[in-house]
Order: structure tokens, then C-alpha cells, then sequence
């Protein structure tokens, strides 16, 4: 295997680039009407981190798997991070899950009623040192919390009690877990939700302290909205945790990265690109957790995975091959459209040779998706089944 520096530009470049993969993301998954059973899809937490393992065998760029709490709970997560470990990843994000209670109708950290606050801060807590105990270093929180009628909560007293409950959370994070903070504009709440943009977000991050960032789940905007803009400031302010990688076309539809909209995956990765290279926000962009959040509810689970850390790098490899200085120069003389064909040279590479020189440089599969769909689909399938699932509800 070729080391990493002897790759070259963009190549090196490339192979550090390190996407986290989601457990959720292998079992079988539906909307609110049906869960179709999928031949070979990982039936417990186990299965899943196997799955998890195998898109990093095949892709050589997967090499930790984001963890849900309570649907990956274990006895003993020593164990479970070990099992992980032999299978040749690690644990990463840490998802508290706030929504799935009954108890959480009205919300969960801005319920009205004391008591169902401090428990759902228990279960943060909890999470926190479950992050420790399977050697983690985030803690990745979406709040499903907001109110579904005009009137039916005071919108600055959530507020007030949001930013209590996360300052206790805040408090008890050890020096080296970070806490991302993930905002959704709508649903489950329909009216108001807690954390509805990036500006909440970030508005709360800079009242906890620099261990908490927002986390950018590219599912969660109005149509239309700019990511690669927030993704620019954010980067510029310090403030950019990481990313729920996912495309969508109506609402958070959380399929396949990159399927609906690559100009606008190649968009954000440009910037992403740029502040790598710009020394003034290069620790930052450095440290930017990059997570697929994506289900699967017509498809494949693993092919599916596959197919989005494919277009991910895809994109990456198309925004690596920007001119910055021609781009820079058109900027500063004010050529309008000739800054823009700098982007559409780079956005119109074909860089599949380029892609599949880089694997075949690592010892991996040039076509990792074809690799899963010829060489294991059957073999999961045999091993494990085509399992029904109970509960069309699951997905959010
Ligand atoms: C939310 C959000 C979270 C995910 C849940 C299940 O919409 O994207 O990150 O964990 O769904
Ligand atoms: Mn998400
Ligand atoms: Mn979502």
C-alpha cells in the first residue's frame, strides 16, 4: 500500500477525508405508512457495527460508526467498543434519542413540566458517559422539542429552559468530548421548534463555550436555502462541529448523499476545500466531524452507504481541483461570470480515473459498490434473512 504523502495532490488530500457512518443507516427503516424488509439488513447492534466495518473495508474512508442510545444499547459497551475494534473501526457520535417517550408529547429538555426535563437531562448525562466508556470524543444532540399551535408554550421560556438544561450538559462534558448541536427547522413539531436554524444554534454554542459546535444536517433547511453559505460562516466563526450528510427534495427525506442535488454537494465541499487551505480556518475545517444520517426505505442498506461516501468523495475530489488562484483573481477584477466557470471547470472534471487510480493505489475495490453487490449482498442475505419489522414509526 502506497503511504499517504506519496499519493500527491489531490490524492493525499483525499485520503484524509474520513466520513462516519450511521448504525441506523443498515436496518430496515420506512416512513410513517410501511417498513419493507430488506434481504441481509443488520438485525441488532452487532450486525449493524459489522456493516459499519464492511463499507470501511470496501471504501478505505469509513473508519467510526455513529451510535443511536437507547437502539444500540448493551449491557457492557467495553465490550461492544472492543467488538468494534476487532471488526477494524470505532465507536464515534454518541445520539441521545429525546423523542421516543411518552413521556416527551410536549418536549423533552423544554418540556413545561420540571420533572420530564431532568429526566431527559439524565439521559444526555447518561450519554456522556456512555461516549467515555466506548472511547468517544462527541456527543451529537437533535432536539425534537417544539410546539405544534401559536400559544400553546411561551417561546422564551423554552428557550430560557433549553439553554439551562444544555449548560448543565455542557458542564459535564470532559475536556475532550465535544458536544454538536444539530438544528431542524420542522417536524416532529410542526409550529415552533426549539432549535430551528444554524443561528439558534450557533447563538447557543457561543453561550456554552468552544466545546460545543453546530452540527449541519444538510436535510434540515427550507427549499432553497444556501448550506454552503452557513457552512462559510460557520467555518469562519469557529463553530462548525460536523455534518449529517443526507439529500433531500421535499422535506428531511434522508436519502442517498448527493443523489438529488451534486452541484450542491460539490458547493458545500468547495467550501469545506477552501477553508482547509486558508490557514485561518484550516484548524477548524480540520476538525469538522463528517456523518452520514440516511435511511433507506426502498433500497439496499450497505450499497446505498456505499453510494453516498462514493459521492461525498466525488464531490471532494471535483472541489480539491478549484483554481483558488484564478478564482481569487477573477474575484478581485470583478469577472463575474469568470469566476464562476473557475467552479464549473472544476465541478465539470470528470474524476472517475482519478478515483479509481486512488483505490486501486490503496489496495481497494475501484467500484466499492459494485464490490458489495457482487462479492456479499447474497451472502448477508442468506446468513441473515429478510426480517419484518413491527414498528412503521421509527423514522424522524
Ligand atoms: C432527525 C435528525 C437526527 C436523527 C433523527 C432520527 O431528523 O436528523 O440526527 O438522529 O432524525
Ligand atoms: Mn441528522
Ligand atoms: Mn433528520
Amino acid at each position: 500500500m502506497t503511504s499517504d504523502e506519496s499519493l500527491g495532490f489531490p490524492l493525499a488530500e483525499l485520503r484524509r477525508l474520513e466520513i462516519e457512518t450511521p448504525s441506523w443507516g443498515y436496518g430496515n427503516s420506512g416512513t410513517r405508512f410501511h417498513v419493507f424488509p430488506w434481504p441481509g439488513a443488520a438485525r441488532d447492534v452487532k450486525e449493524r457495527i459489522a456493516d459499519a466495518a464492511l463499507v470501511h473495508r470496501l471504501t478505505g474512508a469509513c473508519p467510526s460508526v455513529a451510535i443511536h442510545v437507547p437502539w444500540d444499547s448493551v449491557d457492557d459497551w467495553a465490550e461492544l467498543r472492543r467488538f468494534a475494534e476487532e471488526q477494524g473501526i470505532r465507536i464515534g457520535a454518541v445520539n441521545p434519542n429525546l423523542f421516543q417517550d411518552d413521556e416527551y408529547r410536549l418536549g423533552s429538555l423544554c418540556h413545561p413540566d420540571e420533572d420530564v426535563r431532568r429526566r431527559a437531562l439524565e439521559h444526555c448525562l447518561e450519554c456522556v458517559e456512555i461516549a467515555q466508556r466506548v472511547g468517544s470524543t462527541i456527543v451529537s444532540l437533535w432536539l425534537p422539542d417544539g410546539t405544534n399551535y401559536p400559544g400553546q408554550d411561551d417561546l422564551r421560556s423554552r428557550f430560557r429552559r433549553l439553554v439551562a438544561a444544555l449548560e448543565t450538559l455542557y458542564a459535564a462534558l470532559p475536556d475532550d468530548v465535544r458536544l454538536l448541536v444539530e438544528y431542524k427547522f420542522f417536524e416532529p413539531a410542526f409550529y415552533s421548534m426549539d432549535l430551528p436554524d444554524w443561528g439558534t444554534a450557533a447563538l447557543v454554542c457561543r453561550k456554552l463555550g468552544p466545546q460545543a459546535q453546530v452540527l449541519v444536517d444538510t436535510g434540515h433547511h427550507p427549499q432553497g436555502t444556501n448550506i454552503e453559505q452557513i457552512v462559510a460562516v460557520l467555518l469562519e466563526e469557529g463553530l462548525l462541529g460536523g455534518f449529517h450528510f443526507n439529500n433531500r427534495k421535499y422535506a428531511d427525506d434522508d436519502l442517498i448523499v448527493g443523489s438529488i442535488d451534486p452541484f450542491e454537494l460539490f458547493r458545500i465541499m468547495g467550501e469545506i476545500a477552501a477553508a482547509r487551505s486558508d490557514p485561518a480556518t484550516a484548524p477548524g475545517a480540520e476538525a469538522i466531524a463528517f456523518m452520514i444520517d440516511q435511511s433507506h426505505n426502498v433500497e439496499g442498506k450497505v450499497d446505498a452507504m456505499i453510494q453516498s461516501v462514493v459521492n461525498i468523495q466525488t464531490a471532494y475530489a471535483k472541489a480539491l481541483l478549484v483554481d483558488r488562484g484564478r478564482l481569487a483573481d477573477a474575484q478581485r477584477t470583478g469577472d463575474v461570470l469568470g469566476a464562476h466557470r473557475v467552479l464549473l471547470d472544476a465541478y465539470e472534471t470528470d474524476v472517475r480515473p482519478l478515483l479509481a487510480r486512488f483505490r486501486a493505489e490503496l489496495d481497494l475495490p475501484t467500484d466499492p459498490v459494485e464490490a458489495f453487490r457482487s462479492g456479499h449482498a447474497d451472502r448477508l442475505a442468506a446468513e441473515r434473512g429478510t426480517v419484518g419489522v413491527e414498528n412503521a414509526y421509527r423514522h424522524a
